[in-house]
């Protein structure tokens, strides 16, 4: 590591750097060359070791203060650089600048995250996934710090502490860990009815991603744009992912946790430096005051959405993220969103719960990188001019030069630092406050079951089914019969058939009376597409991935034909094989070996194709991860393409594959290309 901060002081540093970078010596953090970096100052060969060991002793101070403290909350997430590029000239809705020119890329820091589990934790947790982008424009950093669920569990940031604790591992016993399916959890929403509608989104397969490239972000949050002359709108954003919505099934994402416990990050790591670049859509939802008022929801309350049916969704720029990081700490560990953090031409609305984090993301950045300077680091620095104030404190690395750190002041244009500017300055938007001081929920937040019956009459009859299976387990795991009889109580209010169903998973009988609703809902909200994932899903099989299990003399031919139709799809192949290393093909040709196949399940694919050879098929046969690779693909609905050869293995597997549709023969280059354009469908969901 080079340390180049004293030459950016210009306090001599460039000499002292000189001198070490020519040689390339080890040094200590003062600089000091290093002659021995494996043993440590003794008296003797195999005395004590000596307090005076000044190189031992920076080196263990400095590894013993590495860790900061994690995030309370999106505790494992996974960052990477790229552009916001705008569409078109938005000067109609806002004069935030970033929004002014056609065409013009704002450099843009991304950073996803699931919510309950600490930061070692597995990426596939049924979990909400944060969606936090910082947005690096002209006129200041605009942090949209969302999520991939465009609701939340609770209305006021008042619940946040007790939400999130009663998410977490529960206190006296530290587990579960990143995973709601527990009494504590479910104690909690079962007495907040606020989050129904929440809970039907973290009980779909929203909740389990297939990876973060193939999920939407929203603002959640109404907010405000505010043009040039004062004129403000409402908007919600909404981030849509150029390659489709996608999940995994919750069965695949218990095994990979296990597999590849760091598979969505692995996966953006890999689409990036492949020069996959993922890509989202950022699309508003504009309306005005009167929609507001004439809308069944109020637009203040963080648990509704507004369907885009009601209010399209206009897409006004796309968010590209092309460089990985160079240093996970640095970047992904180190970035602050701040809520806050808003330009001219956005603002703020009066949602409570967008109130609280307000305050709440200033507070946690002091606590986790220790001091008010967490501009400084280079991550969460504008990249825009910036002239201020603000000085000294902990780790202060931009320090004014001159006399003037206060204003107003006389010192002159030059000497006297920077002014304030009424006309390109921040104003906040001056909507009328008024009211009585007192704690209280407004009467318009109090409808807690239509938006969740909404959601569940706009998914497909399959996703209704995973929805119904996520409560059984998750309830299914908590002991206390009566909170489990609770959620069935407010599912009667959603759904008489989702509740029935998972009642009969818990083996509660008779169904509990339906909870008692502060309003009555309604049940004449229409279906959305919008609101489900197969409805949204992709039209190619691009940025997937196929998993080839092959064998030693495996057909070349074959080969040859998927990995270029691939090339043509966009789409990309791991290998999994009885050994690793490389297998050879029946023309001799060097394959390299991604996994050996008791540590490639076929969960890490999207679909999968066997092709061993007439003898390779035989050891296959014989192994049990080779069987399960196949059964867990058939299991999961994925599409399978086989060889002749490989069709032994699906026989020897037990797999009825002769009239499943799903279950491909490939022989030639046209009946690859066919495979390939069927799996675009992701999965095969006639199969029984
Ligand atoms: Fe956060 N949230 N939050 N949150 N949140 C944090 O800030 C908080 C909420 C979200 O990748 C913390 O830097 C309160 C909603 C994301 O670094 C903390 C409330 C939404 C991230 C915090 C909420 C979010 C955070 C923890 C209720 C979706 C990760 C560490 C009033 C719209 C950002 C940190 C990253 C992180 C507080 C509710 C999204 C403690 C008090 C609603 C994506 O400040």
């Amino acid at each position: 590591m080079s340390d180049d901060y004293g030459s950016k002081n210009g306090n001599g540093g460039e000499l002292h750097q000189q001198a070490n970078t020519e040689a390339n010596t080890l040094t200590t953090q003062q600089g000091t060359p290093i002659a021995d970096d494996q043993n440590s100052l003794r008296a003797g060969p195999r005395g004590a070791t000596l307090m005076e060991d000044q190189i031992l002793r920076e080196k263990l101070f400095h590894f013993d203060h590495e860790r900061i403290p994690e995030r309370v909350v999106h505790a494992r997430g996974f960052g990477a650089h790229g552009y916001f590029e705008n569409y078109d000239s938005l000067s109609d809705l806002t004069c935030a600048d970033l929004f002014q020119r056609k065409g013009e890329k704002t450099p843009a820091f991304v950073r996803f995250s699931t919510v309950a589990g600490n930061k070692g934790s597995g990426d596939l947790a049924r979990d909400v996934r944060g969606f936090a982008v910082k947005l690096y424009t002209q006129e200041g950093n605009w942090d949209i710090v969302g999520n991939n669920i465009p609701v939340f569990f609770i209305q006021d940031a008042i619940k946040f502490p007790d939400l999130i604790h009663s998410a977490k591992q529960e206190p006296d016993r530290g587990f579960p860990q990143a995973q709601t399916a527990h009494d504590n959890f479910w104690d909690f929403v079962t007495l907040t009815p606020e989050s129904v509608h929440m809970l039907m989104w973290t009980m779909s397969d929203r909740a389990i991603p297939r990876s973060f490239r193939f999920m939407e972000g929203f603002g959640v949050h109404t907010f405000r744009m505010v043009d040039a002359s004062g004129k403000s709108t409402f908007v919600k954003f909404h981030w849509k992912p150029k390659g489709g919505l996608q999940s995994v099934v919750w069965d695949e994402a218990l095994t990979i946790n296990g597999a590849d416990p760091d598979f969505h990050r692995r996966d953006l790591w890999d689409a990036i430096c492949s020069g996959q670049y993922p890509e989202w859509e950022l699309g508003l939802q504009v309306f005005d005051e009167t929609f507001a008022e004439e809308f069944e929801f109020d637009v203040l309350d963080p648990t509704k959405i507004i369907p885009e049916e009601q209010v399209p969704v206009r897409p006004v720029g796309r968010l590209v993220l092309d460089r990985v990081v160079d240093n996970f700490f640095a970047e992904t560990e180190q970035v602050a969103f701040c809520t806050q953090n808003i330009v001219p031409g956005i603002d703020f609305t009066d949602d409570p719960l967008l109130q609280g984090r307000n305050f709440s993301y200033l507070d946690t950045q002091l606590k986790r990188l220790g001091g008010p300077n967490f501009t400084h680091i280079p991550v969460n620095a504008p990249k825009c001019p910036m002239h201020h104030f603000q000085q000294d404190g902990h780790m202060a690395m931009k320090n004014p030069t001159g006399r003037a750190n206060y204003e107003p002041n006389s010192w002159g244009k030059e000497e006297g630092g920077p002014r304030e500017n009424p006309d390109k300055g921040f104003t906040s938007y001056p909507s009328q406050v008024s009211g009585d001081k007192q704690r209280v929920r407004s009467e318009t937040f109090s409808d807690h079951y239509s938006q969740a019956r909404q959601f569940y009459i706009s998914q497909t009859e399959e996703e209704q089914t995973h929805i119904a299976d996520a409560f059984i387990f998750e309830l299914s795991k908590v002991e206390t019969i009566a909170i489990r009889e609770r959620m069935v109580s407010h599912l009667l209010n959603v759904d008489t058939a989702l509740a029935q169903s998972v009642a009969q998973g818990l083996g509660i009988d008779p169904l509990p009376k339906a909870a008692e609703p502060a309003v009555n809902p309604r049940d004449d909200l229409p279906a959305s597409d919008a609101l489900s994932i197969l409805k949204n899903g992709p039209k190619n099989f691009k940025g997937r991935k196929l998993g080839i299990l092959l064998t030693d003399g495996a057909d070349g031919d074959l080969l040859s034909s998927i990995e270029s139709v691939l090339k043509q799809e966009g789409a990309v192949a791991e290998t999994v094989a009885p050994h690793s290393g490389e297998i050879k093909d029946d023309k001799g040709r060097a394959v390299a070996v991604t996994h050996k196949v008791d540590g490639g399940p076929s969960v890490l694919f999207d679909a999968v194709v066997v092709v061993p050879s007439k003898e390779g098929v035989k050891t296959l046969s014989a192994l049990p991860p080779a069987q399960n690779f196949v059964r867990d693909a058939f299991h999961h609905k994925k599409f399978i393409g086989f060889s002749s050869e490989g069709q032994t293995l699906l026989h020897e597997s037990g797999i009825a594959y002769s009239q499943d549709q799903g279950c491909t023969p490939l022989k030639d280059e046209a009946s690859v290309k066919a495979f390939i354009q069927q799996c675009a469908e992701l999965r095969y969901w006639a199969r029984p």
